[in-house]
């Protein structure tokens, strides 16, 4: 397993596990940290890899405080914020997005700016009830990125998206889970074991179909709804011949547990 410097990476049983690993920044995305996530999400994602689910988390008492603005010309004139967009974001972004397998983030502490992109951008979302969701951005002077005025609207609906993101305050879990922005929230000494267990149930799941899943779920996004029924038989037909589709079929009829392989 490839050691890195500002991520923790383990692969258990089909769960692949990204921490990311910065405590005493609060996570923040240096350009180490970014460029470890992106080596590891391809990881997970390359041809033969045994990851069946990605969990991503955080150490200590965040998940991720956005962009690190410490770092190199962060606070200086001449930066080209749209360049390191382009450059060191968009390829984890879409990476992740284009992933076979399903993505689960557990939002152990504050997810705000790039971090709450990067959080909301998986299929399931769990939080620590002490977690807050915050688009950080207009608190620096800047428009949301990272995916975040693509997501959150759709997420939990205009009027609270721009809400969020002209005033800049802390969302915190309970009302992220009342909005519908999130799955779950969880107590917090709880929130990697829960992790784990649904990490486990994903990485145990039939994992074409729940890779099918999240991309018809993503084709919706653009498609009209006679494009969307049609993408939806096109991936049954897929789905009828996977082993895993059998296995179901044949243990609800023999009245078993099925036992999927993610074939
Ligand atoms: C940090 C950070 C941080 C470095 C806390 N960086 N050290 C932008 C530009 C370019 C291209 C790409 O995209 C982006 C997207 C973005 O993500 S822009 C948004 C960037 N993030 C923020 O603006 C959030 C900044 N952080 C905060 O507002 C607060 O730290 C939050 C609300 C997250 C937490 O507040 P507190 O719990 O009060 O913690 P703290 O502020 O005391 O922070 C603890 C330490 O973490 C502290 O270091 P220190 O050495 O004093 O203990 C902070 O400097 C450090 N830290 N966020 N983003």
């Amino acid at each position: 397993m490839a050691d890195y410097e500002n991520i923790l990476f383990s692969l258990e049983d089909g769960l692949a596990t990204i921490t990311l690993n910065r405590p005493e920044s609060l996570n923040a995305l240096s350009s180490g940290l970014k460029a470890d996530l992106l080596h590891a999400v391809r990881r997970v994602g390359q041809k033969g890899s045994d990851a069946r689910a990605l969990l991503i988390t955080g150490t200590g008492r965040a998940f991720c405080a956005g962009a690190d603005l410490m770092e190199g010309n962060m606070g200086s004139a001449d930066r080209d914020l749209g360049k390191s967009l382009i450059d060191d974001y968009h390829p984890i972004l879409l990476e992740l997005a284009d992933l076979d397998v399903p993505v689960l983030s557990a939002v152990n502490g504050v997810a705000a700016g790039a971090g709450m992109s990067i959080a909301i951008s998986a299929d399931i979302v769990i939080a620590a009830h002490s977690a807050y969701f915050l688009q950080a951005f207009v608190n620096i002077g800047l428009v949301p990125d990272a995916g975040s005025t693509f997501l959150l609207p759709r997420l939990v609906g205009s009027a609270r998206a721009r809400a969020m993101m002209m005033l800049g305050e802390r969302i915190p879990s309970d009302k992220a889970l009342e909005w519908g922005l999130i799955y779950e929230v969880v107590d917090d000494d709880m929130i990697q074991l829960r992790a784990k267990e649904l990490g486990h149930q994903l990485a145990n799941g039939p994992t074409r179909a729940l890779s099918g899943i999240r991309h018809l779920v993503s084709q919706s996004q653009k498609n009209n709804y006679a494009e969307q029924l049609q993408a939806e038989a096109g991936m049954q037909r897929q789905m009828g011949g996977t082993e895993d589709a059998i296995e179901g079929v044949m243990a609800f009829v023999q009245k078993r547990k099925a036992d999927f392989k993610g074939k």
